[in-house]
Order: structure tokens, then C-alpha cells, then sequence
């Protein structure tokens, strides 16, 4: 018998890489999907077609982070080996917006497959994906050391899932880790994210599709990395002998005007002449820098980047140019 795997979050961007990840290193993967009137699978659609899985490696079911007997049941039943938590609300000016569903999904979602891992045994590695964002204001670089600051009510439910993840780590004896990735982009990141907004948006106005491009705030900086490198480093996590908890990330900060610059340029645009600030964007409170310290991931876990922000908007956009309307499932 092989490995099995539970990824919450299979239709997301990190799910849709770690699945390909798992499926390629011989796991059988299962891969919780919450029910839409529409498809929400189209980045994992072809893991589904492809004939070298049709063996039966990759399975979808039915469920809800909202739904806690629904999770207790199929964790029952399934039985994995190792359980990827992606699943979350994870669009933080959205949590502005909805701060109680967001507490409800991104926080209390964690702890119900938490409780029903400790209540039913199940000896199984649980990886929760904590985010740089709950460093908030404190200020660069950031390391596992660096006290949370959160500054927004999606910052604030991953830091409430960050620490009971060590809760149950260190109360109960479950192998629980956390993974704290910094920003990671790829052409199936979701397209109100700000890198694949610029990325999509500099392709069609030099397709002549579309004449200006609407932002918030340009100053922010973030520590942008490839999301394929970075569902490696989640997988290295929990290969280790002892859980305990990374800091992913590049190292390298950018501003959102440099991303900016990097997409048009690479369609050989002047970006001032099409960019225009709007307050739409912008929120009640932004991280202003993340940079990241990932010194113990690379000691540790062996992990290296190896694309930073430059090359990443031109994969990005790339990816745009060639084949809009395909773009998700890259
Ligand atoms: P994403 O593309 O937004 O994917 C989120 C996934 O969660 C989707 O599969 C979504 O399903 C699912 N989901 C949302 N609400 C759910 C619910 N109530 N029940 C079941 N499933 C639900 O996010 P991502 O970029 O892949 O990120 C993966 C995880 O890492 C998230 O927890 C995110 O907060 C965290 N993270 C991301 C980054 C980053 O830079 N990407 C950095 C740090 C941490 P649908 O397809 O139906 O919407
Ligand atoms: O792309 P963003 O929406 O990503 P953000 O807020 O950093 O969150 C992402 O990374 C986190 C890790 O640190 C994850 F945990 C989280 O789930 C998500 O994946 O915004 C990046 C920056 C912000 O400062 C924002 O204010 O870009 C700024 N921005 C400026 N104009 C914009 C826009 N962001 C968006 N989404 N749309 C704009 O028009």
C-alpha cells in the first residue's frame, strides 16, 4: 500500500501543484471539493482526464470546512497518511468584508479537522497553511521568531489556526505542523490577487482588449515567490522525523509598482500610461513589507527558491500571452 493524502483545497492553486506533486511521487490523493452551482475543478481537470492516473489515484469528495461531521466521516473513512489543510477563505480584502465567515472557514475550519484527528486517533501528519500575513506590521525580514501582528480579520482567524495547530501539537502529541509561505504566485493563481490581476491585465492591453488597469495600493511590498517550489517545501515538512513549523519564502521584497513594471515591460508598455489608482482597492489596513527569512527551511527541509519576482511576472504574463483563456490550468 502506498501513501494516501487528504488535501483540503484541491481546487485551489496550491492544491491543484500539490496534487500533481503527490500523484507523481506515487500517493493516492483525495481531495475534499465543496459543492458549487458551477465547476470550480478546472485546475485539477486534467489530473482527473489524464490517462497515468486513471488507475485510480486521485479521488474527489463532497464537503464543507463548515461542516464538521462531514470532515470527521470522511477522515473515518479515508484514513490518510498525511492531511494537506489548504482550504481557507484566503482573499484578505474580502475578509474585511466578511469577517465573521472568515473566522468561521479560515479559523474554526482548521480546529474542526483538528478535533476530529484527536477525537477518532487517526495517526495521520497534518499541515496547516499558515500565511506571512500574520506577521502584519511587524516590521522585515520575518522569521518563525518574529511576534504576530495581524492586520486584518484573515490575518487574525490563520493566526488563531497557527496556534491551535501547535496546541494540538503539543497537548495532544499529533504530528501538526505549520507551514508560514510568504506570498507564491503561478499563471492558476486566482484572478482577484493582485499579480495575476497586472499579469492579465498587461496582456490584454497589448492584445487592444482592455485600455486601463485599476489599482489600490502601489507601495505595498511583498516577498513574491513560484507556487510550485512552494507545495515542494509543504510536502518536505511533513517527510520530517519531528514536526515543527517553517518560514517559506524568497528573501527578496517588491514593491507593487515594480511587479507592475515587470508585466509591461514585458509586453514592451509604458505602465504609467495605463495604470490609475483606485480607492476601491485599497483597505482599511494593508501590510506595508514582507520579507521573509527562511534560513531554517533551507537548513532543514534542503529547500531553495529558485524564481524570484522578476521572472515570475514574466512566467505570469507569459502564460497570459500564450493562451488566455486556458491560463488557470497551467
Ligand atoms: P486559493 O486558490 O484561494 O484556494 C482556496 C481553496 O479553499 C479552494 O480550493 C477553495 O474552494 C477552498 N475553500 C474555500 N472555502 C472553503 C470551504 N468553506 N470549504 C471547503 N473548501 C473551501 O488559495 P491558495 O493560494 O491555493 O492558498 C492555499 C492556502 O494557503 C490557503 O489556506 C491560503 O490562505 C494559504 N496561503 C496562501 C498563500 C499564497 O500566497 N497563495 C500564502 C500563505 C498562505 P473553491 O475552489 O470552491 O473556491
Ligand atoms: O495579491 P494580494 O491580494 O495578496 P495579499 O493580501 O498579500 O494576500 C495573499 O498573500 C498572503 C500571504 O502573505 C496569503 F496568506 C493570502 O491568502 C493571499 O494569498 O495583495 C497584495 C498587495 C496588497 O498590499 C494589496 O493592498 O497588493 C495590494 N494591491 C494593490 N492594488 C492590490 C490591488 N491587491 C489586490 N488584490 N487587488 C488590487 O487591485
Amino acid at each position: 500500500m502506498g501513501t494516501t493524502a487528504l488535501i483540503t483545497g484541491i481546487t485551489g492553486q496550491d492544491g491543484s501543484y500539490l496534487a500533481e506533486l503527490l500523484l507523481s511521487k506515487g500517493y493516492t490523493v483525495h481531495g475534499l471539493v465543496r459543492r458549487s452551482s458551477s465547476q470550480s475543478t478546472p485546475r485539477i481537470d486534467h489530473l482527473v482526464q489524464d490517462p497515468h492516473v486513471e488507475d485510480g489515484r486521485l479521488f474527489l469528495h463532497s464537503g464543507d470546512l463548515n461542516d464538521g461531521s462531514r470532515l470527521a466521516m470522511l477522515l473515518e473513512r479515508l484514513q490518510p497518511d498525511e492531511i494537506y489543510h489548504l482550504a481557507a477563505q484566503s482573499d484578505v480584502r474580502v475578509s474585511f468584508d466578511e469577517p465573521e465567515y472568515t473566522g468561521a472557514v479560515t479559523g474554526l475550519g482548521t480546529t474542526r479537522i483538528l478535533e476530529a484527528m484527536r477525537i477518532s486517533g487517526l495517526p495521520a501528519r497534518f499541515y496547516q497553511a499558515s500565511s506571512s500575513e500574520m506577521f502584519g506590521a511587524a516590521p522585515p525580514p520575518q522569521s518563525e521568531e518574529t511576534p504576530f501582528r495581524p492586520s486584518s480579520p484573515y490575518a487574525a482567524a490563520k493566526v488563531y489556526s497557527y496556534w491551535m495547530t501547535r496546541n494540538y501539537r503539543e497537548a495532544y502529541g499529533l504530528y501538526a505542523v505549520n507551514g508560514i509561505m510568504f506570498n507564491h504566485e503561478s499563471p492558476r493563481r486566482g484572478e482577484a490577487f493582485v499579480t495575476r490581476k497586472i499579469a492579465r491585465a498587461a496582456s490584454r492591453i497589448a492584445r487592444g482588449e482592455q485600455a486601463i488597469l485599476r489599482l489600490g495600493n502601489l507601495e505595498a511590498r511583498r516577498d513574491w515567490g513560484y507556487a510550485p517550489e512552494y507545495v515542494e517545501a509543504m510536502w518536505r515538512m511533513l517527510q520530517r522525523a519531528k514536526p515543527d513549523d517553517y518560514v517559506v519564502a524568497t528573501g527578496t521584497s517588491y514593491s507593487v509598482r515594480d511587479f507592475v513594471s515587470f508585466c509591461f515591460e514585458r509586453v514592451g508598455l509604458d505602465w504609467e500610461r495605463h495604470v490609475r489608482f483606485d480607492e476601491q482597492y485599497m483597505r482599511p489596513s494593508d501590510v506595508p513589507d514582507l520579507v521573509g527569512d527562511a534560513s531554517k527551511a533551507k537548513l532543514e527541509l534542503a529547500w531553495e527558491p529558485t524564481v524570484f519576482a522578476p521572472e515570475l511576472a514574466q512566467i505570469m504574463t507569459d502564460a497570459e500571452l500564450e493562451d488566455p483563456a486556458a491560463v488557470t490550468v497551467r
